[in-house]
C-alpha cells in the first residue's frame, strides 16, 4: 500500500468512528496520523517494517498497532465492526462534493437519510432546506452534485495516469526478472501518457516454452484480485485498485511490432496502416510484411516505423493529430524532457499547508539538480490551508531570503506566494506583492461560476499585472470535480497581452492546464510553467506527470519557462513590468 492508500484507510476509520459516536480524542488521532502519513517523504510501509514509523510526528502507538494488523490480516477489525453497525450507504454519502461528515451525520440523524437516493429525493422534495446551515441554495447545489456524481459513476472508471503508472512500473519490474523474460514494457494509453487510463496493457517477450509460467506468475501476483481469463499467450486480471491489466507474451521477433500495435492509439494505428498499404505492405502486431509474406521488421519499434517510411515518434504524439505527416516530412517536434527542467515555481512549506520546511524543500530540489525554486505558500484568504496574513508573509519572505543566503548559491530560492484570486478577480494581497520574486495567482473558492463570469474573473486577475503565472487554471480534480468552464481563448489572449504565464500543475489529480489548453498556449506564445505544487519534499517528483501532458501538447523546451535559467526568468519578468 502506498502512503495515500494508508491515509485513506485511516481517514475512513476516523469517519466511521466519528459517525459511531467515538470520542473526539480518538478520532482526531487517526486524522492527524492520516495527514502525517500522506505528507511523508518516505514510504510508510517500509517505516512500519523497520520500526521507524514510531518516530514520525502525529503517528501514535494505536495507529501503528492498527497498521500492523492491516498488514498482517488485510483489514482492521475495529473498522469492520464499526462499519457493520452503520447504515450501509452512510459513508458513501461523504463521497459527494459538499457533504462532509457533519452533514452526513445531520441528514442521517435528523432525516433518517442513509443513501444517495434518499438524499436526492429529500433535496428534490425541498425537505432539507429547513435543516440548520442548509437553505434552498445549498439544496439546489446538492442536486447538481448528485447528478454529476451519477454521470461519473455511469462512465467506465478511468484512473488518473499517476496511479496507473505506479502500478504498471511495479508490475513491469516484477515481470522483468522472471525466468525467460527478455523484454518487458507497458504499452497502451499509459505509455502515451493520457491523463486517465482505462486498462493496463503489458507486453513481455519470451520464447513460447516460458509463456505458461510467466502468465501463471503474473496471475499469482499479490496485487491481482480477480482472474478474467488466461490463454497460451495472454492473461487478463483485475488489480486491487479495480483496474484491469492484460499481459501478452510475444516472441522476441515480434516485440517491436506488438509494442507499436498495443501502444496505439487506435487512430494512429489506422493512419499508419493506410500508409503501409500504399507501400504494398501489411502491418500487424507480429511485424511488417511484404506482398510475398516476407517479414521486413518486428523486433524493434523503430524498425517497424522505418519499414513503412516513417521516423520513430514518441508515444505521447501518437493520436493521429498530425504526427504521421510531421514524421513523413521530417519535422517531428523535439519534445521537452524531464532533464530540461531547471527549477520549480510552485510549492508549499509548513508555513501554510505543506509538510516540509524551506530548507528541506531546498535540499530536495538540490538533490534533483534544480537551480532554483520558488516558495509559494498560501495567502490569507485560504484559511483552511493556514494562509498567511501580510505580516506572516513578510516574516516568511525574510526567512526565505535568509535560507537563500545560507545556501550560498547551491540553489536560488525565490520568495513567492500563491495568492487567491477572489470572486471578482481581485487578489487577496496587493501591496505586499511588489517585493516578491514570484507570484502565482490561483482560484481556490467559488469554482462553479458561469463560464463568462469565471473568464472575467481570471482575465481581471491577469490584467492586474500583479501575477506572474496563473496556478491550476481550471481547478479540476480528476475523478472528483470537473474544471471551471472557461473561455480559454480570452484567458490566453490576456496572458499573451500582459506577458503572464500559465501553469501546468503536475499534481496527480490536477494535471491542470489540460493538454488542449497547453497546446493553445503554445500557439499563442504564452509560456507554460511546469510545476509540482509540492506539499512535501517527495512531491517535487510530481513534475514527471506534467512532462507527459506537456509532451502530448507538443511542447518543446522552448515553450516551458522553467527550462530557462534564473536570470532568463528574471529578464522575462522585468520585460513585463
Ligand atoms: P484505454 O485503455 O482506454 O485507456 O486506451 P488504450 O489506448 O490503452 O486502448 P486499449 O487498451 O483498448 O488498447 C490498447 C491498444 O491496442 C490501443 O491503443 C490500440 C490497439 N488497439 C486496440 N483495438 C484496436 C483496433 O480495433 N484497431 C487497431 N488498429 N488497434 C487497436
Ligand atoms: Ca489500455
Ligand atoms: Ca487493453
Ligand atoms: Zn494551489
Amino acid at each position: 500500500m502506498d502512503n495515500a492508500a494508508i491515509a485513506r484507510v485511516l481517514t475512513e476509520l476516523a469517519d466511521v468512528l466519528e459517525l459511531s459516536g467515538e470520542t473526539v480524542f480518538k478520532v482526531r488521532a487517526f486524522r492527524t496520523a492520516a495527514r502525517a502519513i500522506e505528507g511523508l517523504g518516505e514510504r510508510a510501509e517500509e517505516l512500519l517494517a523497520s520500526g521507524g514509523l514510531a518516530k514520525v510526528k502525529g503517528v501514535g502507538d494505536g495507529v501503528i498497532r492498527r497498521l500492523k494488523e492491516l498488514r498482517e490480516t488485510g483489514k482492521i477489525a475495529e473498522l469492520e465492526a464499526a462499519r457493520a453497525k452503520l447504515p450501509p450507504g452512510i459513508t458513501e454519502l461523504m463521497n459527494l462534493p459538499g457533504i462532509g461528515l457533519k452533514t452526513a451525520q445531520q441528514v442521517w440523524k435528523e432525516r433518517g437519510i442513509t443513501t444517495i437516493e434518499e438524499l436526492e429525493a429529500a433535496a428534490r422534495a425541498g425537505s432539507l432546506r429547513t435543516l440548520p446551515r442548509f437553505g434552498d441554495k445549498r439544496e439546489e447545489k446538492l442536486i447538481l452534485a448528485i447528478e454529476a456524481f451519477r454521470k461519473r459513476a455511469s462512465q467506465p472508471k478511468r484512473r488518473p495516469m499517476a496511479e496507473a503508472l505506479e502500478l504498471a512500473e511495479a508490475l513491469v519490474a516484477k515481470l522483468g526478472v522472471l525466468p525467460g523474460v527478455v523484454s518487458c514494457q507497458y504499452a497502451g494509453s499509459l505509455r502515451r501518457r493520457m491523463e486517465t487510463v482505462g486498462d493496463l496493457d503489458i507486453l513481455v517477450s519470451a520464447d513460447a516454452a516460458h509463456a505458461g509460467a510467466i502468465l501463471d506468475a503474473f496471475c499469482a501476483m499479490p496485487e491481482v484480485t480477480e482472474h478474467l481469463g488466461k490463454g497460451d499467450t495472454k492473461a487478463s486480471v483485475v488489480l486491487d485498485n479495480g483496474m484491469q491489466a492484460d499481459l501478452r507474451v510475444v516472441p522476441e521477433a515480434s516485440f517491436g511490432a506488438a509494442l507499436q500495435y498495443f501502444t496505439g492509439s487506435k487512430d494512429h494505428n489506422v493512419a499508419m496502416r493506410t500508409i503501409a498499404v500504399k507501400h504494398g505492405l501489411k502491418v500487424s502486431e507480429y511485424g511488417v510484411f511484404d506482398a510475398s509474406g516476407k517479414s521486413l521488421a518486428g523486433p524493434d519499434e523503430a524498425g517497424v516505423y522505418r519499414a513503412v517510411g516513417l521516423a520513430w515518434m514518441p508515444p505521447e504524439l501518437r493520436e493521429n493529430r498530425g504526427e504521421i505527416e510531421a514524421s513523413q516530412d521530417g519535422r517531428l517536434p523535439a519534445l521537452v524532457e524531464q532533464g530540461d527542467i531547471r527549477g520549480d515555481l510552485h510549492m508549499h512549506t509548513r508555513e501554510s499547508d505543506g509538510k516540509s520546511t524551506i530548507e528541506e524543500m531546498a535540499q530536495a530540489a538540490i538533490h534533483v539538480n534544480y537551480k532554483y525554486i520558488a516558495i509559494t505558500d498560501h495567502s490569507e484568504n485560504l484559511a483552511i490551508a493556514r494562509g498567511m496574513t501580510p505580516e506572516r508573509l513578510r516574516a516568511h519572505v525574510r526567512r526565505i531570503r535568509e535560507a537563500d543566503d545560507a545556501l550560498d548559491g547551491k540553489i536560488r530560492l525565490l520568495a513567492g506566494v500563491e495568492a487567491d484570486i477572489l470572486a471578482d478577480g481581485s487578489l487577496d494581497l496587493e501591496g505586499e506583492l511588489a517585493e516578491l520574486d514570484w507570484v502565482v495567482g490561483s482560484v481556490h473558492g467559488q469554482l462553479a461560476m458561469p463560464r463568462e463570469q469565471m473568464t472575467k474573473r481570471l482575465v481581471r486577475a491577469i490584467e492586474s499585472g500583479k501575477i506572474d503565472c496563473v496556478g491550476h487554471p481550471t481547478g479540476r480534480m480528476l475523478g472528483h470535480r470537473d474544471g471551471s468552464e472557461l473561455d480559454w481563448e480570452a484567458v490566453l489572449d490576456a496572458c499573451a497581452r500582459t506577458g503572464t504565464a500559465v501553469e501546468l500543475n503536475s499534481s496527480p489529480l490536477r494535471l491542470d492546464v489540460t493538454e488542449h489548453a497547453a497546446r493553445a498556449a503554445r500557439e499563442r506564445g504564452v509560456p507554460v510553467v511546469l510545476n509540482s505544487d509540492a506539499h512535501s519534499t517527495r512531491e517535487l517528483a510530481f513534475v514527471k506527470y506534467g512532462i507527459g501532458i506537456a509532451r502530448r501538447a507538443w511542447l518543446g523546451k522552448e515553450h516551458i519557462l522553467n527550462t530557462r535559467s534564473r536570470e532568463e526568468i528574471r529578464a522575462w519578468r522585468s520585460a513585463r513590468a
